[in-house]
């Protein structure tokens, strides 16, 4: 029955709202139980599995690559895999659907929130940084975002909570038939 593997695999920009949601899917994920739940998130892949990586077009995909191999493995295994990197480019992110569709389903979420919105949020500080050219490279400002022209939910944060946006992946999971 719902016993097959998948990947849910946000992409977006920083700021956007990717591991608030991913983070608030895996709890509603692990409250109904039944197979194992593993967050890929940007941030930690970076400290822990890319950590010689800078953001080059090169090692954005590698790093990518590497999320995507990881979150194959799982999938395989009959569990569920939850990504959260920016992952910019199409190509790339269609390389890692077609690795992990071998084994179970791919379920790509845009999170949509504009570039201006994140830019006003500006959590970390790393848009103005960006602004000044003292970070280079940055999404959205000097280097680019390839959105997602098909992607299996595309969620809009402003004027939808958290909550909200993880429970429409739920409802695309369900419409998928994999919980
Ligand atoms: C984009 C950068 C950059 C540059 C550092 N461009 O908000 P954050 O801080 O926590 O999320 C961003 C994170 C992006 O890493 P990813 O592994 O998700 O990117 S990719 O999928 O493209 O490999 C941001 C921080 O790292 N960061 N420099 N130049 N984001």
């Amino acid at each position: 029955r719902s016993k097959q593997g998948f990947t849910v695999f946000f992409t977006g920009f920083s700021g956007s709202g990717k591991s608030t949601i991913a983070n608030a899917l895996m709890v509603k994920l692990m409250e109904m139980g039944g197979r194992p739940v593993t967050l890929l998130d940007g941030d930690v892949v970076r400290k822990n599995l890319s950590s010689e990586l800078g953001f080059s077009k090169e090692h954005r995909d590698l790093n990518i690559r590497r999320i995507g191999y990881v979150a194959s493995e799982i999938t395989k295994n009959g569990g569920i895999a939850i990504c959260a990197p920016i992952a910019p480019y199409t190509a790339t992110r269609r390389a890692v659907r077609e690795e992990i569709e071998q084994y179970g389903a791919f379920v790509e979420v845009h999170v949509a929130t504009s570039l201006e919105e994140c830019e006003r949020r500006d959590r970390k500080g790393l848009y103005k940084l960006a602004r000044e050219g003292k970070i280079k490279e940055f999404t959205g400002i000097s280097d680019p975002y390839e959105e997602p022209a098909h992607p299996e939910l595309r969620v809009e944060t402003e004027g939808t909570d958290v909550d909200n946006c993880a429970h429409q992946v739920l409802l695309t999971l369900e419409s998928m038939g994999l919980i």
